[in-house]
């Protein structure tokens, strides 16, 4: 069975009830985040078989990543324990001019996790990691050089910069350099824009001709495929945005089960807002439970919508 091994640092994520900045909280909601955790957890509940491979700390967080990955069907086996270092956590505060993302994860287990062991590839067919990774340690920037240097696996890669953990001059060329070895990218123009200086979809096609799949997102507009010679595009769903954390994860998870699927990449464009339009609208990173029909049934009505 094909399985989407998904890596990178799973996190606890801290966030106040909505309106409330986190200087004034009282309660603080916790559930589980990362950018890669929230693609395996919506991956399994499109029913792709999926597995999750990193480093959590020994503590009550780790074990609590572990629980929820594994109840939402995400094979967690290879998930490593650390005995030394803890579980990174962020908070989610929210102020007048949008969500800022507090890091508490220096020197955490994540850092220093380096290679995903053999037996953890069987049976994978497509490995998905992202641009956080790279910014956590050497360690963790090798180990996702490796993972999109794999022979026999196709593999995507989410830009998804972080400028709270490196800076853009740092970072654009290490994002650019591993962009370009993975099979499907995922960008959003703006981020394009503040890490290479990128403005229209085209300008992201010229910088990465190499990925046989390069998703340009353009917010609440609309999404452009660059897939060999074709360019497809998808109007974005409008709606009310609660909470933008996880958007783009919800994005690309969608998108990468339509394609394992079979298919095209115009109804996996459309997968991919009708996910994150949901995840928008609530305020935990992986919160919304879609599954395959749902999914299938919301994305065609937002096709018939749109003509
Ligand atoms: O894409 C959502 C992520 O930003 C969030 O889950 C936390 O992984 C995270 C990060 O590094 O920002």
């Amino acid at each position: 069975m094909s399985t989407i091994l998904c890596v990178g640092e799973a996190l606890i994520s801290l966030t106040p009830p909505v309106g409330t900045p986190l200087q004034e909280a009282t309660d603080l909601l916790i559930s589980t985040g990362g950018a890669e955790v929230n693609v395996a957890a919506h991956l399994a509940r499109l029913d792709v078989p999926t597995r999750f491979a990193g480093r959590v700390g020994d503590d009550p967080f780790g074990a609590r990543l572990r629980q929820t990955l594994t109840e939402l069907g995400v094979d967690t086996h290879f998930l490593e324990f650390d005995v030394e270092r803890p579980t990174g956590l962020y908070v989610k505060d929210a102020n007048g001019s949008g969500t800022t993302m507090r890091y508490y994860r220096n020197a955490s287990a994540a850092t220093t996790y380096r290679h995903v062991p053999d037996e953890a590839l069987d049976d994978v067919d497509h490995i998905h990691v992202t641009g956080i990774t790279p910014a956590l340690s050497q360690d963790c920037r090798r180990l996702v050089e490796d993972l999109l240097a794999l022979p026999d696996v196709t593999t995507s890669f989410d830009v998804n910069y972080r400028s709270a953990l490196w800076g853009v001059t740092e970072a654009a060329g290490i994002l650019r350099s591993l962009a370009e070895q993975a099979d499907t990218v995922f960008v959003g123009l703006d981020e394009a824009g503040d890490v290479w200086g990128c403005r229209t979809f085209d300008d992201v096609r010229r910088l990465l001709p190499q990925p046989s799949e390069l998703i340009v997102k353009d917010g609440p507009r609309e999404a452009v495929a660059f897939v060999g010679s074709r360019v497809v595009r998808a109007p974005a769903p409008a709606i009310e945005v609660v909470e933008p954390v996880g958007a783009g994860d919800a994005f690309a998870a969608a998108y990468l089960a339509a394609r394992h699927y079979g298919h095209d990449p115009e109804v996996a464009l459309r997968w991919g807002h009708t996910l994150a339009a949901a995840v928008l609208q609530v305020l935990g990173d992986h919160g919304v439970a879609m599954d395959r029909t749902t999914l299938e049934g919301q994305a065609r009505d937002v096709a018939v919508n749109h003509g």
